[in-house]
């Protein structure tokens, strides 16, 4: 493996500080990162993230995962709660709800919003989600390079059956948030992907990198929308030699969020196999819990040769995340 943070020799592959690309969701992400970027330098890793979950709420651009990511690298994170700014009120929320505000069910933390307005200035003053993101990255004293998957609009859309049997139509948050995960989900879409374009930098930063890591965050909700946008399946895929999941799934529950819910709307196990079997022909290896090493062999079978480590993957604290990190890393690419 390349030792991270060596000097890098001029004119040498080494000198083009491509490093790591991760794809990512939201809290599971973000407790990845902050051990990612405790072995491989922050600025040499590059994060691309899930975007299906954005939405407008009192007019202003809300983008979870993009935030979540931002929070967790800038440690700013609420860690008990996962999304979201530490130290934070819903005062706003809370006096929008008593004014019957559209919207209100959506909870924007104080904090939170000054993120959110500043993020809606440079959005309204012509830059790209991209360039806002980097700004916002800037101004969080975040060295590593956070893309989002595409700077066009794409929703995720769920078809649910719900309570009294009615067949309707939810964008992710509603299903989330407003409905608190009742419905049962029947299929999962990605509106506007197939017109999306990958946001600048993204293609050539996954042909480029030396790892290419898949955080344990949802396959369906997080990851799937990510590899919806033409183009970037396909760099994956190419790179497969170079490519390593995390399993978000431990013990057959994942650790927070809704992936029991979402799994089986596609027809895959709540398991680690099943998410495997869902990845199959993007991974050169894959990370799995200890309490899921039976399923090694069976895994090891679906991979085609992939390598298959067996770690802790419940990040109680950087110091598990950073040992995860380290841990993924050593399965692909150079040396591995
Ligand atoms: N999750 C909730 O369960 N309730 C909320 O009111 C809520 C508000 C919210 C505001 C900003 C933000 O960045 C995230 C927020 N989340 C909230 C989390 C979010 O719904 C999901 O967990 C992610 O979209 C899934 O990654």
């Amino acid at each position: 493996m390349r030792a991270w943070g060596k000097p890098r020799v001029a004119g040498t592959r080494e000198d083009m500080r491509v490093g790591v690309v991760a794809l990512a969701g939201g809290v599971g992400a973000g407790k990845f990162l902050r051990g990612l970027v405790g072995v491989v330098p922050p600025e040499d890793v590059t994060v691309v993230v899930n975007t299906g979950d954005d939405l407008v709420v009192h007019g202003l651009h809300v983008s979870p995962d993009l935030d979540s990511v931002l929070y967790w690298l800038a440690g700013a994170m609420d860690r008990e709660r996962g999304w979201g700014r530490a130290d934070e009120s819903f005062r706003t929320t809370a006096e929008l709800r008593r004014l019957g505000a559209d919207g209100a069910w959506f909870g924007l933390g104080d904090l939170d919003l000054a993120t959110h307005l500043l993020r809606a200035r440079l959005l309204r003053d012509g830059h790209s989600l991209s360039a806002a993101t980097a700004e916002l990255a800037r101004r969080f004293g975040v060295a590593t390079r956070l893309l989002p998957m595409t700077d066009d609009p794409v929703a995720t859309r769920l078809s649910v059956i719900d309570e009294s049997g009615r067949e309707r139509d939810l964008h992710f948050q509603e299903y989330w948030v407003a409905r608190e995960a009742r419905d049962r989900v029947l299929a999962i879409r990605y509106v506007g992907a197939d017109a999306a374009r990958p946001a600048p930098g993204i293609l050539q930063a996954v042909e480029e990198a030396d790892r290419i890591v898949i955080c344990p965050s949802n396959p369906i909700a997080s990851i799937d929308p990510i590899l919806a946008v033409p183009g970037i399946r396909g760099a994956v895929e190419a790179a497969r030699d170079r490519v390593v999941a995390i399993s978000p799934i431990i013990g057959g529950a994942p650790v927070r969020g809704m992936a029991d819910k979402l799994l089986p709307a596609v027809g895959e196990a709540v398991s680690a196999t099943g998410v495997a079997r869902h990845y199959r022909k993007l991974l050169g290896a894959y990370v799995i819990d200890r309490v899921d090493a039976a399923a090694r062999p069976e895994i090891e079978g679906l991979l085609d040769g992939g390598t298959v480590a067996v770690v802790d993957t419940l990040m109680v604290d950087d110091a598990v995340a950073t040992s995860l990190a380290a841990a993924a890393l050593a399965c692909v690419g150079a040396g591995a």
